[in-house]
């Protein structure tokens, strides 16, 4: 059975669970927790050296990491990624877009709130990842002001990339009031019937 080295709070192990729900493959989901040190770990770091998770365990013993990895290995061959050149490559652009203009900033200013409550010392940082973060947030809403996905009218693996952090921006000071589409889209993805939360 596959393994996930994660933890339920963190928006790129969501990525990796909800996809696996969606697709229906059985897995072990092994807490790792962040704020002990465990991924600094001399067993983790034979993992990822990078020390950071999600980790996925394959059968065969291999361990791939990069949450966006991961999911382009378990989503190939179905629905939720495109075999067709273009629509592949703009999946990949909104990952790599999710991973450098997006994650820093939507998922850094809720790790500062959430998980460090707010220390005077991160308040500078937090300011600048609100101003960021809404940059990245308009980009996502001209997109969803045209289609009902990111990539088309197929929800797709990068839907799941962006959906993890986005639907819990409020958790990092983020209102999503001014952003229709990005909240119809967070209903569209909840409402596939194989949804799984990122608590549940
Ligand atoms: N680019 C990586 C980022 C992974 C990442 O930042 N993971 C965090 C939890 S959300 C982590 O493991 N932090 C622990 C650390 O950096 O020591 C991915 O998408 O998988």
């Amino acid at each position: 059975m596959l393994k996930v080295y994660g933890d339920t709070r963190s928006g790129n192990c969501y990525k990796v669970k909800l996809l696996l729900n969606l697709l229906g493959i059985a897995y072990e989901w092994l807490p790792v927790d962040i704020l002990k040190g465990d991924t600094q770990s001399e067993a983790f770091l034979a993992k990822n050296p990078n020390g950071k998770i999600p980790v996925l365990e394959l059968e065969d013993g291999t361990y791939l990491w990069e949450s966006n990895a991961i999911l382009n290995f378990l989503a190939d061959g179905s629905a939720f990624l495109p075999s067709e050149p273009r629509l592949r490559t703009q999946v990949l652009q909104w990952q790599f877009f999710e991973q450098y203009s997006h994650e820093p900033y939507v998922a850094v200013a809720r790790f500062i709130q959430l998980y460090l409550g707010m220390p005077e010392a991160r308040r500078d940082e937090y300011q600048v990842c609100h101003v960021r973060g809404h940059k990245a947030l308009k980009v996502m809403e001209q997109q969803l002001q045209r289609t009902a996905y990111l990539v088309g009218e197929q929800y797709s693996i990068a839907d799941i990339a962006l959906y993890a952090y986005t639907h819990v921006a409020d958790q990092g000071g983020f209102d999503l009031g001014d952003y229709p589409a990005i909240r119809a889209w967070m209903d569209r993805v909840a409402s596939h019937p194989r949804h799984v939360g990122m608590l549940d």
